[in-house]
């Protein structure tokens, strides 16, 4: 599949169709029931206005204690397996002999969204990361490894893919806002984001 390039991020519209989608709801499914979605704090002790869990190897959470990758669930429990749908997603557009460690799930309520940052917690930069969107489109702003500077959009919809690469990996990107209706897949209004990553 063909993919458009923003500031060297592939962005792969529509990778996931409409049945790949509702399976991949479902899989999303049984990753909340085994490991809750919580509410993540900075460090200083503000509420980020997403929500999140992970699957795989480890998952990254934020603290008071602040950012880092754990073993295990805020509340204990291991965090479960890669969903077979983010495995095959992570095969076809990674690139990367090995499957990722961490798939962080993050949800999104009408109102919330994600200040422009770099997703630097990770070992090894030569890695991709791997974003999978479900649910009403999030507005995306993707700008430069430096801080400040100008941001391109891309409007992230359900069953777009998104590859941070080679010199995206390090970009400082964002969800500006989410579009209410814009999907049909999820039961109420919001937005799934699955970002895929190599710890190491
Ligand atoms: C989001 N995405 O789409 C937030 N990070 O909700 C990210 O923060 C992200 O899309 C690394 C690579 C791709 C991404
Ligand atoms: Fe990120």
């Amino acid at each position: 599949m063909s993919a458009i390039a923003v500031r060297g991020a592939l962005w792969f519209r529509g990778f996931l169709d409409r049945a790949a989608q509702e399976r991949l709801v479902d899989e999303i499914r049984a990753v909340v029931a085994a490991a809750p979605l919580f509410a993540p704090v900075t460090r200083r002790g503000q509420p980020l206005s997403v929500r999140m869990t992970s699957a795989g190897r480890c998952g990254w959470v934020s603290d008071r204690k602040g950012y880092r990758y754990e073993p295990r669930h805020p509340d204990g429990m291991p965090w479960p397996p890669l969903p077979p749908t983010v495995a095959a997603a992570w095969e076809a557009l990674s690139g990367w002999p090995a499957p990722p460690d961490c798939c962080l799930v993050n949800w999104y309520d009408p109102g919330a969204r994600m200040g422009l940052h770099q997703d630097r917690d990770e070992a090894d930069f030569s890695a991709p990361v791997l974003s999978l969107s479900l649910g009403d489109t999030g507005v995306f702003r993707i700008g430069a490894e430096a801080r400040g500077g100008r941001t391109d959009r891309i409007d992230l919809a359900s069953g777009d893919a998104l590859l941070l690469t080679g010199p995206s990996r390090l970009a400082h990107h964002g969800i500006a806002r989410i579009l209410p209706g814009t999907s049909t897949l999820l039961p109420a209004p919001g937005r799934i984001n699955l970002t895929c990553r190599v710890v190491g």
